[in-house]
C-alpha cells in the first residue's frame, strides 16, 4: 500500500541557476505538517510506510532538464514533479488559486477576482495532474489530495479510475454558503461536484464542515447523515480532522545547542525587555496590520511599559508578484516605521521587523525564549505557528494571544483570545499577557501542551487514513450487493424455469424516477410495454404496490391480469376483481393531524399536504431543501409526540412524512399474496422505506432488490430505475 500525496506544490523548489539547478526546501502549513509525518514514519509501526509526493516544484523547467530534476525528484524526496508551463501557472496560481479562492474562502469577497480565462487554466491544471496521477497509479495506493489549488481533481480522477481510494484535505477555511455562492453557478457546482469525487473530505474545524455540507444542500440538494451522503454508486463522507503539529520535534529543538546559542545571542541584544512574538507569511488574512495597530494603541495606553517591551515581527515573504501583497508590504513598512519613530528612542525600538525566511533553529529560538505569541489571523484555517509557539515552550511560561478567527482557537481555549478586528482588544490583551503571573501562565499551557502532544500530526494523519479506509470498508459491502452478472443470470434462469411466480414492483423510484410533481409522474410507453407483456404471461402475476391512491393506480394501470396495492398495503386489487380493505382501518385522526400539516406547509412554500383515504402525506420535494429538511425534523417530533397514544406510524420517506394506521404496510399486503399460493418465482422491486417491509416478509428463496446504494434488507442493489427497466426487459426475452 503506497500513500500518494498530491499537493500544488512539491516540498521544495527548483531554483535554476545558469545550467545548475538547485533544491530548496520550502516552507508553509502543509509542507511542514506532511514533511514532519513522512519523516516520522521512519520510525513508525503505522503500515503507510511506501510514499510518493506528486507536485509542482515552483518553476518552469527546460525540456532537456525535465529527466534529471525527475530521477534527483524520485531519489531524494520521493517526489514526481508535474511540469507546467509559467504561462498556465500565472492564470492558474497567481490567478485562480490566489485571486479567486483564497481571497473568497477567507471570506475577502472585495478581493476575489471572477475571471474565466483563470477558471480554464484551473480546470486545466488540474486535469493536467489527473494524467500525471493515473500514470502511476496501483490499485492499492491511497490518493491523498491537498487544498483549495486542487478541488475538481478528486472527481477527475475517479471518472477515470472509479475505485480508486482518494481522500482529500483543505487546509483554508470553507467558506459559509452566501460567500461560497458568489462563485459563478457553474464553478460552484464543478469545484463541489469535484470534492464529492473523493471518498472523504476533512476540514480543519467543525464550522468549516458544516459550512461545506450547508453548500452541497443547497446547490446540488444532496442530504447528509451523520457526515455520510449516499451517491449514485458509492458513499462519501467529510469530516473534521484539527491539523496538529510535530509537537516533540519543536519541544526537544527548543534544547538542543544549536537553539541554545541562538538564544543566548537574542538574549544578549534583548536584555531587559519582554518580547512579543510574531510570525506569519506576508497575507492579508494573517491581520498584521491590525496587530501593528494594537500595538500601538498599547504603547500610547501604557506609557509605564515603555523600553520594558519589543515586538518581533517576523513577516516571511510570500506570492511576490500578486498586487494585494505588494500594496500590503508597503503598508506594514509604513506602519512599523510611523510606530518606531513615534515612540522609539536612541536605546530602544518598539518594533523590531523582519522580512525574510528564518531558519528552523532561529524560528525555534524565537519561540522558546519570547514572553508573548501574538497570533492575530483575520481569517485562517487552522494557524500551526500558534500550536508550534506553544509546543516549543519547554518550562511551560509564556502566553499566547489567539485570535478567534484562526481555526487553532477551536482548540487552544486557554490562550487569550481575542477578535483580530477590535485594535483596543488586542491592545488590552497585549497588557494582561505580559502582566500575567508564571503560575497561571503554566497551569494554561500545560493542559493545552497535552492536548497538542496528544493530538500531533501524526496522529492526525493516521485519523485520516483509518477514516479513510474505513469509508473504502463501507464502499466494498455496498459494491458486494450489487447485482452480479453471475446472479442475474441466476435469476433470469429460474424466472425461465419456474411454474407459478409472482413479481411485485414499487412504482415511484422504482419503474420512473421522482419528479417534482407527484401527479405528473405518469408511466411511459416503457413501462406500459414491460407491464403488460409480463402479465400476458398465465404464469406471472405482476403486483404493483405503492404509497398511491387507488384512484390514481386503477386510472393509471389498466392492464389486464395485473393486480394492484394502493396506500402502502391499505387496499388492495386482486387482477380483474374490487379493490377492497385489507382490514378494518380508522381515517378519524386525519381532521386532527391534517391542520398541523397545513400550518407547515404554509409556511414552507413548495410543500403541500396529500390526503388518501387512510393516511396523510406532507410532500417537500419542491421546497428549499435545507429550509424543509430541518423543518421536517421539527414537524417529524410534533408527529411522534402527538400520536403517541393512537395506533399510528408516523414515517419519514424520501422527501415525505406519511402518517398511516399501525400494522398497515406493504409486508402485509405481500403476505396476503404470498400465502394465498404456492410461488416458485418471487421477486420483489423497491426503493423506499415503505418496501423494506416487502423485503423483510419474503420468503429466504425470493429475489428482493433495492433500487438505490443504500443499505436495506433486500438482498441485492440496482442502481436507479433504468437498470430496473433493463432487468425486467430481460424477463421477456
Ligand atoms: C495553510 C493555512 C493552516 C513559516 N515561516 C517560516 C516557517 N514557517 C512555517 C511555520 C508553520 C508554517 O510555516 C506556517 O503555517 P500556518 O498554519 O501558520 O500558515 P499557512 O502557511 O498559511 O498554511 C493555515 C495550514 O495551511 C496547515 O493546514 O494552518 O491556516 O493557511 O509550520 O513553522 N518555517 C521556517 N522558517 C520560516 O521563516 N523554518
Amino acid at each position: 500500500m503506497r500513500l500518494i500525496i498530491v499537493s500544488n506544490r512539491l516540498p521544495f523548489t527548483i531554483k535554476k541557476l545558469k545550467n545548475k539547478i538547485e533544491f530548496k526546501e520550502s516552507s508553509g502549513g502543509l509542507t511542514t505538517g506532511i514533511s514532519s509525518y513522512l519523516e516520522s514514519l521512519k520510525s513508525s509501526s503505522f503500515i503507510q510506510k511506501e510514499h510518493l509526493w506528486i507536485g509542482w516544484c515552483g518553476t518552469t523547467i527546460e525540456n532537456n532538464l525535465e529527466s534529471s530534476v525527475r530521477s534527483k525528484s524520485l531519489n531524494h524526496y520521493n517526489a514526481l514533479p508535474v511540469f507546467l508551463d509559467q504561462n498556465i501557472m500565472e492564470k492558474f496560481y497567481t490567478g485562480f488559486c490566489n485571486k479567486t479562492i483564497w481571497p473568497l474562502f477567507h471570506c475577502f469577497a472585495l478581493y476575489t477576482h471572477y475571471d474565466k480565462d483563470f477558471w480554464d487554466s484551473y480546470k486545466q491544471v488540474n486535469e493536467i495532474f489527473c494524467e500525471n496521477i493515473i500514470k502511476i497509479l496501483k490499485p492499492t495506493d491511497i490518493v491523498w489530495i491537498h487544498d483549495y489549488h486542487l478541488m475538481l481533481l478528486p472527481k477527475l480522477i475517479r471518472e477515470k479510475i472509479p475505485q480508486a481510494q482518494i481522500g482529500f484535505f483543505l487546509h483554508i477555511p470553507f467558506p459559509p454558503h452566501e460567500i461560497f455562492c458568489l462563485l459563478p453557478k457553474t464553478w460552484r457546482t464543478e469545484i463541489l461536484e469535484g470534492l464529492l469525487g473523493a471518498d472523504l473530505a476533512g476540514f480543519h474545524t467543525n464550522d468549516y464542515t458544516q459550512n461545506f455540507f450547508k453548500c452541497v444542500l443547497r446547490i446540488l440538494g444532496l442530504e447528509q447523515n451523520l457526515g455520510t451522503i449516499v451517491l449514485n454508486d458509492r458513499i462519501f463522507r467529510a469530516d473534521t480532522f484539527p491539523m496538529g503539529i510535530h509537537f516533540n520535534k519543536f519541544f526537544e529543538s527548543a534544547i538542543l545547542p544549536q537553539t541554545i546559542k541562538e538564544k543566548k545571542l537574542f538574549a544578549q541584544i534583548l536584555k531587559n525587555v519582554k518580547t512579543i512574538l510574531s510570525v506569519d507569511r506576508l497575507d492579508y488574512t494573517k491581520g498584521i496590520l491590525n496587530r501593528l495597530e494594537g500595538f500601538e494603541l498599547f504603547l500610547e495606553k501604557n506609557v509605564q511599559w515603555h523600553k520594558k517591551v519589543t515586538f518581533l515581527l517576523m513577516v516571511i515573504p510570500s506570492r511576490i508578484g500578486v498586487d494585494n501583497y505588494q500594496r500590503m508590504k508597503t503598508k506594514i513598512d509604513e506602519s512599523v516605521g510611523k510606530i518606531n519613530g513615534r515612540f522609539g528612542t536612541i536605546d530602544w525600538t518598539p518594533v523590531v521587523y523582519q522580512y525574510k525566511h528564518l531558519p528552523f533553529h532561529t524560528l525555534v529560538a524565537l519561540y522558546n525564549m519570547c514572553d508573548v505569541g501574538l497570533i492575530t489571523p483575520l481569517r485562517d484555517g487552522m494557524n500551526l505557528v500558534a500550536k508550534e509557539f506553544l509546543a516549543s515552550k519547554t518550562d511551560k511560561t509564556g502566553v499566547l494571544i489567539l485570535s478567534e478567527m484562526a481555526g487553532a482557537a477551536k482548540e487552544l481555549g486557554e490562550a487569550i483570545i481575542i477578535n483580530p478586528n477590535h485594535k483596543e482588544e488586542i491592545a488590552s490583551s497585549i497588557k494582561d499577557a505580559l502582566e500575567m503571573p508564571y503560575q497561571e501562565q503554566q497551569q494554561r499551557n500545560e493542559i493545552m501542551q497535552k492536548r497538542l502532544q496528544s493530538y500531533d500530526v501524526i496522529h492526525w494523519v493516521e485519523d485520516f487514513i483509518t477514516e479513510l479506509n474505513d469509508v473504502n470498508k463501507t464502499k466494498t459491502n455496498y459494491n458486494t450487493k450489487i447485482l452480479s452478472i453471475t446472479e442475474k443470470n441466476n435469476l433470469l434462469k429460474n424466472f425461465k424455469t419456474a411454474t407459478n411466480k409472482i413479481i411485485f414492483l414499487d412504482y415511484d423510484g422504482t419503474l420512473v424516477p421522482f419528479f417534482n410533481q407527484p401527479e405528473k409522474t405518469l408511466p411511459d410507453t416503457e413501462v406500459f410495454q414491460i407491464l403488460s407483456t409480463l402479465s400476458k404471461s398465465l404464469s406471472t402475476n405482476v403486483v404493483i404496490i405503492s404509497g398511491r391512491n387507488k384512484i390514481t393506480l386503477q386510472n393509471w394501470f389498466k392492464i389486464p391480469n395485473i393486480s394492484l396495492v394502493a396506500e402502502h398495503g391499505a387496499w388492495i386489487k386482486e387482477s380483474n376483481k374490487d379493490w377492497k380493505l385489507i382490514k378494518p382501518i380508522n381515517s378519524d385522526f386525519k381532521s386532527k393531524l391534517i391542520p398541523i400539516l397545513k400550518s407547515f406547509s404554509d409556511k414552507i412554500p413548495g410543500s403541500f399536504v396529500e390526503e388518501k383515504e387512510f393516511s396523510i402525506v406532507w410532500h417537500y420535494r419542491n421546497s428549499d431543501t435545507e429550509l424543509a429538511s430541518t423543518r421536517a425534523k421539527e414537524l417529524l417530533d410534533d408527529l411522534i409526540f402527538l400520536t403517541a397514544n393512537m395506533d399510528l406510524q408516523v414515517l419519514q420517506g424520501n422527501k415525505v412524512i406519511e402518517i398511516r394506521n399501525f400494522g398497515i404496510n406493504k409486508g402485509i399486503a405481500v403476505n396476503y399474496f404470498i400465502s394465498k399460493n404456492n410461488f416458485d418465482f418471487i421477486l420483489a422491486i423497491g426503493d423506499d422505506w415503505t418496501d423494506e417491509d416487502i423485503f423483510k416478509s419474503l420468503p429466504p428463496n425470493a429475489y428482493s432488490i433495492k433500487v438505490g446504494l443504500s443499505p436495506s434488507y433486500a438482498k441485492f442493489n440496482l442502481e436507479d430505475y433504468k437498470e430496473v427497466r433493463k432487468l425486467l426487459f430481460e424477463l421477456l426475452k
